[in-house]
């Protein structure tokens, strides 16, 4: 066994659904910092401790590869020649990777026009077949399931369940991290497997029948493992106009800037509600100014730079706090699901344009002059 990290299943097995002989596909995924940040509970003067599950540190910049490395690893094991997925654009990023280091064909099903430029090119650039579709993901999503049917290709959407086992470990990572689980922990929903995902791993992670151990008298094997003594309320933010959890009915026609949640019809919809309701918790809606306006204040004032998806998370929270919905005084753990540099051109819309000058130590110095704090 290796002695540096290689990644999730390696580090995790005996809580997955790998055998012993199991030839693992992995980039190394996972243990990505829980980074608290300093100055945003400041600047909205909330008293509370807000961390930053930075999941935009994975192989491919986004919380996707801890699903690939087990969908892939069980698909390979399974015999496949081929995998495929409908994508807004980071499932097929890491698809892409993960088939390329496997050496099996990948197929993805793109909303044409629609998903971000930098996706696109880890999608093109690993060699995966895109097949951009006149449609949104939902379109996408359907066409998967029913060319399954005929076609020797094995779906690596979160329906596939080795997805949700492989994304799970981001709560064990958090249990670690903090000691225990948070109070709250926020994240945003298109498909919904990722909320699904945190809460099996939350839900694997404490004693389930607290009869049965108020006999065993913390002998059981979670209290004796002393993983984490409760479970999060979970929270789940979708864009306003992307939002049919909330809304309690599919959204025909999904639309907002953050397209990684361009989703209107989730798979699984179902488990999340069940999520949310086990947890006491709740679901939210952001307008994408609000999720725009979070992505830039992490980005200015936490260095932190994710896409505008995963900043759905915090731009809720910090609604809520607002709201009292949020007790002051707890732990929250925001999920930032990508990278900023997933979507440059978001990016480069919302902030100043650069200055163009003669190659002159006294332009330079006007410049300077013209911008140091005073
Ligand atoms: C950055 O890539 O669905 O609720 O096809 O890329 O588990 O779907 C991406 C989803 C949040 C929502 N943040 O997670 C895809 C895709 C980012 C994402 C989500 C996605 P789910």
């Amino acid at each position: 066994m290796p002695k540096h990290y290689t990644g999730l299943i390696e580090k995790y097995r005996e809580r997955l659904p790998v055998a012993a002989d199991t030839a693992v596909i992995s980039l190394s995924e996972g243990a990505t910092p829980l980074i608290e940040l300093m100055n945003v509970p400041r600047l909205a003067r909330r008293d509370v401790r807000l961390f930053a599950k930075f999941e935009g540190l994975n192989p491919t910049g986004s919380f996707k590869d801890r699903g690939m490395t087990m969908a892939v690893t069980k698909a390979v094991e399974a015999g496949a020649r081929a995998i495929i997925c409908a994508s807004t654009g980071n499932t097929s990023a890491a698809a892409a990777a993960y088939a390329a280091r496997a050496g099996i064909a990948c197929f993805v099903l793109i909303p044409e026009g629609k998903i971000a430029l930098g996706k696109l090119s880890q999608a093109m650039m690993h060699g995966s077949v895109v097949i951009q579709i006149r449609g949104n993901f939902d379109d996408g999503m359907r066409l998967v399931q029913e060319v399954a049917k005929t076609m020797p290709v094995n779906i690596v959407n979160s329906i596939n369940p080795y997805r949700l086992q492989g994304q799970k470990t981001i709560a064990f990572e958090v249990i670690e991290a903090l000691g225990d689980a948070p109070e709250y922990h926020a994240l945003p929903v298109g498909n919904a497997g990722n909320i699904t995902a945190h809460w099996i791993g939350y839900s694997e992670s404490v004693c389930q029948n607290t009869r049965a151990c108020a006999l065993c008298a913390g002998n059981c094997g979670y209290h004796r493992k002393k993983i984490a003594t409760r479970r999060p309320i979970m929270v789940g933010y979708q864009a306003a106009g992307a939002a049919p959890i909330l809304r309690q009915r599919p959204v025909e026609n999904p639309e907002t800037v953050a397209t990684a949640i361009r989703i209107g019809n989730p798979v699984s919809w179902q488990q999340a509600l069940a999520a949310q309701q086990e947890s006491d918790g709740w679901f939210g809606e952001c307008t994408d100014e609000e999720i725009l306006r979070a992505q830039k204040l992490l980005a200015e004032t936490e260095g932190i730079f994710c896409e505008p998806a995963s900043a759905a998370a915090l731009a809720g929270v910090l609604k809520d706090l607002d709201a009292g919905r949020m007790r002051e005084g707890s732990t929250i753990v925001c999920t930032l699901t990508g990278h900023g540099l997933k979507d440059p051109d978001i990016a480069i819309a919302q902030s100043v344009k650069p200055l163009t000058v003669e190659a002159e130590l006294r332009a330079i110095e006007h410049v300077i002059r013209s911008y140091l704090p005073k």
